[in-house]
Parts: C-alpha cells; structure tokens; sequence
C-alpha cells in the first residue's frame, strides 16, 4: 500500500524531474578537481584551454588584451568541446563565453572543467576569465562561429 503522503512525494518528484528536462540547458559541463594535478589532458576531440599565470592558453605572449588568444574558429551546427584546466598554483580563474556561456564556471588551482555546447549562433564571441583575477585583463579570447 502507498500511502497518500508517499504517493505525493512520488508525484512532486515526477513533476520536478519533468521540469528540469523541460528546461535542461543545451550545454553540458562537468568538473573535476585535483589539487595535485601540474598538467592538462585532454579527452579525445576537446580542445585545449589552460589558464595559468601567462594568461588563456599564454595570451599574455600573445597579443592579449588587444589581439584575443586564444581564437577557437568553427563552423555553424558544431558540437564545440572545450577541456578547461587552471593550472595556476595560486588563483582561482573563471570561464566564460558572451552568449554561450555567459554564467561562466570558476576554477579553483587543478581543477579541470568538460564544456560542450552545440555553436548554433554566428558571429564573434568573447572568451574571458570571469572572475577578477590579477591578470584578468590578458584573459581574453575569442570563439568565432561562422
Ligand atoms: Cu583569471
């Protein structure tokens, strides 16, 4: 026998896993954290994306803030994979993507964060660090979709 409060719970649980799949976002991200970790390894058919003391991917060698770097250049309908990775002993970095990602994810040092999202907008989009770290402004990159 169910009784009348079990059978409320069942049917409360029902509608709010029907609502989170109604509203499930169409990225999908996960994180990993490994305090320890000095080096970034990607899965198989993502992208690399380092944040460290020199920058995004070393922006700060690479013309950053006025040029962006790291530049990830794909085309319309792609499933984008990005394999995020702070490797900055010290600081936290944020991640973030103007009008893909734009809650972004903050990265805590060794920790590592799986990005996928499908690039159905054209255009130029800025990537940049999130959180207001000390070289927060060399931290920016750009995604272009055409
Ligand atoms: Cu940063």
């Amino acid at each position: 026998l169910v009784s009348r409060n079990n059978a409320l719970i069942i049917i409360a649980v029902v509608i709010i896993t029907g609502v989170l799949v109604i509203y499930s976002p169409s990225i999908i991200g996960s994180r990993a954290s490994d305090d320890t970790k000095q080096t970034c390894s990607s899965p198989p058919g993502y992208i690399t994306i380092i944040a460290d003391r020199t920058g995004l991917n070393g922006s700060v060698n690479h013309g950053a803030p006025k040029t962006p770097w790291p530049v990830v250049t794909v085309n319309k309908g792609d499933t984008v994979n990005l394999f995020i990775c702070n490797l900055d002993p010290v600081e936290t970095h944020g991640f973030a993507i103007d009008n893909y990602f734009d809650g972004g994810v903050a990265l805590r040092p060794g920790d590592t964060f799986k990005l996928s999202f499908v690039a159905d907008k054209v255009g130029k989009f800025t990537i940049f660090c999130n959180i207001f770290c000390t070289i927060h402004v060399f931290m920016v990159g750009q995604l272009i979709v055409t």
